[in-house]
């Protein structure tokens, strides 16, 4: 009895388990589901398990709003992928007092046209990168020991350099951008930002940061947006000689996070771009909630500075002009400045 007992004791949680999967697999086969699929400019939407009464209508909605989709049979339907803009979207159909969803997401391939290339410096590891509201150009490039800012404007012919900064040997500088009136400077690992007064350009401030600073750009007033080389972009605000953490987005697509975001530039107060470091991809973020919306691929640039400089490396710096509503792209030791116009934004 003791033997048989201790066999039961093992067999039976095994019985169970194994009959316990048998009615998930089941199950799992007959769940009814929605599938959508990206075919060119449409997108196929497949349905499985679900009872279609052609007596009854099929309503749609896309998150929430009701939407007119082409039907190709009772279990595919087909709807235009301009219906709806970039980032996540629910799609759900209601039908025979039955409710069924799906989820899908838009990212946009982003083109542009190069409309000229100004000359950049190209003994520069460039790693912050923006303009100020007069128009000039600001660049930090990093390295230990070789660490500067410039601010720059350009005449039409030429770069002419309006003040610089020389960092100490030990620093090695990375994001900048403008808060509240100063210049703040970012450093990979020095675990301080400094912040400097603009005329004259001068260190007011070192303020403590914990781990590593990679990009940096304007939130707007409420404060700047900084990278560390993951997919987490953190919203900071300066207060007397501490940095407050406001908010923390995770940056991903469809597919998952984007790791080694860099340099950043915020546009209009919705989104941010950033560099993908060691890609020739930059990536257009929601401020809101870190979904990837577009994605832009800037390959030929990156090959065709690698291809006339032995010396060039990993695009890196995205300045916004606001005025001429460009993008200026170069990369760390690059020769050129690109000034681009993008066709099919949102
Ligand atoms: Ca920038």
């Amino acid at each position: 009895m003791k033997t048989w007992g201790f066999y039961l004791l093992v067999l039976f949680p095994i019985l169970w388990l194994a009959c316990n999967n048998d009615s998930d697999d089941a199950t799992a086969e007959n769940t009814p589901s929605l599938n959508i699929v990206s075919q060119d400019s449409s997108y196929l939407v497949n349905l499985t398990n679900f009872e279609i009464d052609k007596s009854k209508a099929c309503q749609w909605t896309i998150d929430g709003i009701p939407v007119s989709i082409q039907k190709i049979s009772d279990t595919q339907y087909k709807f235009a992928s301009s219906l709806v803009k970039a980032g996540k979207h629910n799609l759900t159909l209601f039908h025979n007092e039955q409710r069924i969803s799906g989820s899908m997401y838009k990212i946009i391939s982003l083109h542009y046209k190069v409309v000229k290339t100004v000359p950049h410096r190209s003994d520069l590891f460039t790693e912050g990168f923006f303009f100020d509201a007069e128009d000039n150009l600001w660049e930090s490039s990093g390295l230990d020991g070789k660490s500067k800012i410039f601010k720059m404007r350009w005449n039409g012919s030429r770069w002419q350099i309006l003040d610089s900064i020389k960092e100490a040997p030990e620093e090695f500088g990375e994001g900048i951008s403008l808060l509240n009136g100063e210049l703040v400077h970012l450093y990979w690992k020095n675990q301080y930002l400094k912040t400097f007064s603009l005329q004259p350009l001068k260190n007011t401030k070192t303020i403590p940061f914990e781990g590593e600073g990679w990009g940096l750009c304007s939130a707007g007033s409420d404060g700047l947006w900084v990278s560390n080389g993951s997919s987490q972009l953190r919203k900071i605000q300066l207060k007397g000689n501490q940095m407050l953490t406001l908010k923390t987005i995770n940056v991903s697509n469809d597919i998952g996070p984007i790791n080694n975001l860099n340099e950043l530039e915020e546009m209009n107060e919705k989104f941010i771009w950033a560099n993908v470091w060691q890609s020739d991809h930059i990536v257009l973020i929601d401020q809101e909630n870190g979904t990837v919306l577009g994605d832009l691929d800037l390959s030929t640039l990156g090959q065709q500075e690698r291809s006339i400089s032995f010396n060039a490396e990993v695009l890196n710096g995205i300045a916004y002009h606001k005025k001429d509503n460009t993008l200026w792209i170069t990369g760390k030791y690059w020769k050129n400045i690109y000034i681009l116009k993008l066709t099919n934004l949102l």
